[in-house]
Order: structure tokens, then sequence, then C-alpha cells
């Protein structure tokens, strides 16, 4: 077996990988030739029982007989990449096959992002497919699942296809060890079966009542592909930039940890406290989830002390890169690597923040600021065995499949949260000329239908968890899991235009739970902070009274459920397959768009702000355009951010004085009440 070595700077590592020419796209087409429902199929298959050797009879013999070196002109960099490739493999030097993968061990991302490559560059669906049913032979499973997944995200020749989603891929990283047992006895006893998913941990522990939200399936599904989506690797160099990466990594982690707070003070506990290296880690963690291969994730005992992890970094290197940040943010500028400032008292400060927090390869000086994020996600996924004397496999910490199952996944993200609101509270609070929107005022806000939320029954399949047997059929298997949801209502406004002609209006709606654990209500200035984005939208308001109704289903930050992989099967098998509605998995569940409410109502400050989208609107016709569905934590895929004003506008900035909000006409705040219906819905 290989030995693995992480190198201490992670971010270090993206620099020094081999860049190929991408040819910059430019002789990119979809396949004319090849249909989407013949690509939906190609991909189906390939994703179907990963672990085993591909059993379909058309992917077999490409595996067999496909030669990723012979013909270069189907690659738009001439078969560099697939040579790569290629004499990794003949050296022998690849990952083998049933063997764990985390993206952030670095031999084992570089082989991924090898494959990557490949893919991206090639010219056609052919020679797509021909590869990745090749090195879905011949690479590690995991490896080859998520540049797989990346590939079709990012390359053109993925559009119009749908991902199944990875808890029925790769269904170990979503369930726990109990109901993976259980599937594997009812596929040995050959009697189909489903199995009820309890959450983690027990009623001893107060973290449990929250865990339905770190355990979430489509939350996890979410946050997975938001990393897919925005990967800290990505360089423009694979074809495209990706607009405002960095603040969409702060927009959407901060938006993670305020909706979990909410979550928290609807059962009766404290927000979450932020990490600190010096201080014991308060929650431990016991996963009760295995890798497909590779044995149980390690389990951390609670209080820990931090300990320096061996090829990661010390826990002073942590505290080093910490205050270089906070230093560089109480300077208001950021020090390139040749000793030139970037300066982040602006809107666009917080983009740069975010890069260089993660690190992405956008950073601008990985040297200075390294990877605080990146490395806190390994050293927490370390703190069970951080010299390695028992040769346990990363922690759930090290996967964003897995991570937000760990408590401390919240207590890391509050402390760089933390962190980018010290940036934030640098920057001078909006004045009424930066909110006003001239003529335009909201007579009344509210919400049509109830506020409801409650927890129903989900099922997803679990025939990818266990290896088939020669001529023995599937049977059904499936994990029953608990989950958020809420009745379908609309948010509406009453806003009156008084000016001549119609105006272009950007819709900006948010929820604040209103009074803490203790029942105190926040201040302003406090509140702002938690405030959960819940919409976002253009809409054009006509000379007069204009009535606005907004669905819940219609938000901009959420996503349907992903269909079921079967579901896509059977679409794709039927011919004419368009489910485009589906395509991107990237945002917070639908059901899980309201928060949870209390049996009495939990006390939320519903906050409208109408302001001219001459100012904000990226686009010309945002009011027609969808753009893509979930573009308020997940951007427009391949365009730029159809919003020019900073994530979280107008209540992202300090607001020392309430009264320009309360006086504002184009701003309007309403109490309103999350109820929780206690009857399971089955
Ligand atoms: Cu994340």
């Amino acid at each position: 077996m290989k030995v693995f070595v992480l190198c201490t700077l992670l971010a270090a590592t993206v620099a020094a990988w081999p860049s190929f020419d991408f040819g910059g796209f430019d002789g990119f087409q979809s396949d004319p030739s090849v249909s989407l429902t013949q690509r939906q199929k190609h991909v189906n298959k390939l994703l179907w029982k990963v672990y085993d050797h591909l059993k379909d009879t058309e992917l077999k013999g490409i595996a067999d007989s496909f030669n990723p070196e012979s013909n270069t002109s189907q690659y738009s960099d001439r078969g560099a990449a697939a040579r790569a490739l290629a004499k990794e493999l003949k050296e022998n030097r690849l990952l083998k096959q049933h063997h764990w993968f985390s993206l952030f061990n670095p031999r084992q991302r570089e082989e991924a992002l090898m494959l990557f490559s490949v893919l991206m560059t090639c010219r056609s669906w052919n020679c797509f497919v021909n590869n990745a049913a090749y090195w879905r032979e011949h690479m590690n499973e995991g490896e080859f699942v998520y540049a797989l997944y990346t590939a079709v995200i990012h390359s053109e020749l993925g559009e119009g296809v749908v991902l199944p989603p990875l808890y029925e891929v790769t269904p170990h990283l979503f369930t726990n060890s109990e109901v993976i047992q259980k599937a594997y006895t009812a596929k040995m006893i050959h009697t189909p079966g489903t199995f009820q998913m309890h959450f983690t941990g027990t009623k001893k522990n107060k973290e449990q009542r929250v865990a339905y939200f770190g355990e979430d399936i489509g939350m996890n599904t979410h946050h997975v592909t938001w990393h897919m989506d925005y990967p800290f690797w990505w360089e423009d160099s694979y074809g495209y930039h990706l607009d405002r990466k960095g603040e969409l990594f702060f927009w959407v982690h901060h938006q993670l940890t305020v909706r979990f707070d909410a979550e928290r003070l609807s059962n009766w506990l404290d927000p979450v406290d932020e990490l600190h290296w010096d201080n014991p880690i308060t929650e431990g963690f016991a996963p009760h989830t295995s890798y497909k291969y590779g044995g149980e994730f390690p389990s951390r005992p609670d209080n820990i002390h931090f300990q320096d992890v061996d090829g990661v970094a010390r826990v002073r290197d942590m505290l080093i890169i910490e205050n270089r940040i906070r230093d560089a943010i109480a300077h208001g500028y950021i020090e390139r690597d040749d000793g030139t400032h970037i300066d982040i008292m602006n809107d666009r400060g917080i983009d740069k923040l975010g890069d260089v927090l993660e690190a992405s390869a956008y950073t601008p000086n990985s040297h200075y600021y390294s990877a605080l994020h990146n490395l806190a996600h390994v050293m927490l996924g370390r703190q069970g065995d951080p010299h390695g004397k028992y040769g346990m496999p990363p922690g759930v910490m090290e996967h964003f499949e897995t991570a937000t199952r760990d408590p401390s996944f919240f207590r890391l993200h509050k402390y760089l949260d933390n962190i980018f609101k010290e940036h934030k509270d640098s920057l001078p609070p909006y004045t009424r000329e930066d909110l006003e929107f001239t003529g335009v005022a909201l007579e009344s806000i509210g919400i049509d239908g109830q506020l409801k939320t409650f927890f129903e029954d989900y099922e997803f399949d679990l025939r990818n968890a266990v290896d088939s047997a020669e001529g023995m059929e599937d049977v059904e298997i499936n994990a029953r899991i608990s989950r958020l949801n809420h009745e379908p209502f609309s948010f509406v406004a009453d806003v009156t235009n008084n000016n001549r002609g119609s105006v272009l209006a950007t819709f900006r709606i948010y929820m604040c739970p209103r009074r803490d654990n203790n029942g105190v209500v926040f201040t302003f200035d406090e509140g702002h902070w938690m405030c959960i984005e819940m919409d976002k939208f253009w809409k054009k308001l006509s000379p007069g009274k204009n009535h606005v109704v907004r669905k819940s289903v219609d938000s901009s930050v959420t996503v349907p459920d992903v269909p079921h992989f079967q579901t896509l099967i059977d679409a794709a098998n039927r011919g004419n397959f368009d489910m485009s509605e589906f395509t991107r998995s990237c945002g917070i569940p639908d059901r899980m768009l309201l928060p949870k409410g209390k049996k009495n109502g939990m006390e939320f400050a519903l906050v409208i702000a109408v302001t001219d989208a001459k100012y904000d609107a990226t686009q010309s016709n945002p009011e027609a355009d969808e753009h893509g569905g979930s573009h308020a934590h997940c951007g427009q895929h391949g365009e730029i951010y159809p919003d020019k004003s900073p994530m979280g506008f107008p209540i992202d900035r300090r607001i020392p004085d309430r009264r320009i909000y309360d006086e504002i006409p184009n701003i309007k705040m309403e109490i309103v009440k999350v109820f929780h219906d206690d009857r399971h819905h089955h």
C-alpha cells in the first residue's frame, strides 16, 4: 500500500500542478452526434455500482479496447493530459481501487484532477465517455466519481445531463454503518428491505437535537455540490473564471452557519460557539459511519486539546495564519506575494478575503496566508490519530459529503465567519443614499399561507451500497430517513411606485431569528448578522400600486429534490430525456427553505428590501431569467453573478443606528411566527 504524505501547505501544492493547454474552449460544442438521452444513459451506467467492474456490454467493450493515447486529435491539448495520466498508470503510481479517497489528500486530489483534465480536454462526447469508461476500470473509484462529477458540471459536453444524487451513488458517505450492515444482510438473504436511519448520537447528547440538519442528505448534497461548482483547486485555465468565488465561499457557509443557529434556537439550544485553537474541542463525535473500503470513520472524544498533526500543520501554524489574516483585515489590505497591496476596504474586499481564507487557487498569496479553512478541516479530521499511530483513515471533516455531521464543522465555520464579520464590521455602515430607491415604497409585507414546518419520511436507494454477485439479482434496499419540510407559502408585498414610468426592482427577503435562547430580543446590530436569506428576485414595478406575490417554491436560494437514480435511468431509457430543471443540485433543499419553528411559534423578523435594479442587476432582463434557479448561493453556471451588490446586502454591514432602516420606505420589517407541527408526516 502506498504511503501518502500531506504537504504542510495544501494551497502551495495547487500552484505546483502541471498546467495543460485547454485551448480556451473555442472549439467546444455539444456533440451533435450524441443526443442528451444517450449522454444521460452513459452517465447513468458509468455511475451505477461504481465499486464493481463495468457490467454494461457497451462500456465494458470500450474499457477493454480503448487506448486513451491513440487519437490525439480528439483532445484540445493534443493528448497531453491523457498521456500524463497514462504514464502514471503504466508506471504503477495510481492509487489502487478499493481504497478510501479524500480530496484533501494532495496526491489523491492530483490523480482525480488528472482525470478531470483529460475529460475537460475532450472535444467530443465519444472522447469523454471512452475515457470515462476506460479510467473507471483503472483508477480508484472515489477519484473517478469526483472527476466525473466535476467534469460533467464544468464541461460543455455535460450540458443537460442530470447527475444522480450522490447519496444513491456512494451511500456510505450519507448514511450510517448500522443501515449499511442491514443492507448487506438483506442482499445476502435476498430479501428486500427498508431500513430506518437514525440520527447519530443519543438523547444524552443535546447536539443530537439538531443532527437532522447536519445529517440531512439534501443539505449534504448542497454542500458537496457547491464545492464541486466552486472547487478550491479551480484555475481559469480550465476554461472560464468562477465569478465571485471567494465571496460565495463566505456567503454559502455564512448561510449554513446562521441556518444551523436558527435550528438550534428552535430546539432550545444556544447558537454555536466558535472554535479556538487554544481551547479544547468541546464536542466529541462518534460518526457511526464507515468507508465502503477503509474501515470506520475515526471518532473523537469530548474536550480534547488540539494536537499538531504530522505532515499537516502545527497548532501554532494555525494561530499564525489566523493572525496574518486578522492583520490584513485590520490594515484594510491583503499583501500579494510581490509585496504589493490589494485594498479590501470596499464591496469587493470580501471576495478577495474569501479566496485567501479558504484558500482557493485564486488566493493572491498562499505562501503567506496559507489555507486556513482547508487546513482546519484536515486538522479536525485527524485529532483522533494525529500522529498516524493507528493508521486511521481520514475523518468525516475531510470530506464535504460528511463534514456537516460533526458538530465541530459548525464551530469551525463560526470561527471563520467571525473573521469575515471582522472585515464587514470594518466597513462604514450604509448611508441613506446607499439604500434609497426614489419613489418606491413598501406599504405592507407579509405571508400568504401559514409558516409551518414538520418532519416527514423519505426513502432513498441503497442498492449501490452493496456488491453484486454473479448470477444474483439485485433486491430493493432502501434507507428511510426523517427530514424537515414545510407547508408551501408565499411572500407578499404591496409596493407603490410613484415614478412616472415603470422601474425594475431587486427584491431581497430575509428572515432573522428575533430572540436568543433566553427570550431576549436581539438588537438590530446583533440580529442583522443572523439573517437567513430566503429569496432574491427581480420584478418590474408599474406606476402606482403593485401587489407582489412570490411563492416559496420559486426561491432563488433553493433547489427541488434531486430525482432518484432509478428515475433518471427510467427517464433516459424512455428516450427524449429532458429534466433541465434538475441539472443543478447546488442550493438549499426546497423543503428546508423555512427554518424549523416551535409548537407555539418561533418569532422571526421578516425583512424585505426593494432596491433599484439599475445599480444591482448585471443582466439585461433579470426578471424573465431565473439564472439557473439557485443563483443566490450558487451563482449562475458559467456566467457572472446576477447581482452586483454584496451578498447579504443591505444588512451585511453593521447597523449602529437602526433609524435609517426604520425610516426608509423601501425597506420594511414585520414580525412573523414559524410554527412546528409535532405530528410526523408519513
Ligand atoms: Cu464547505
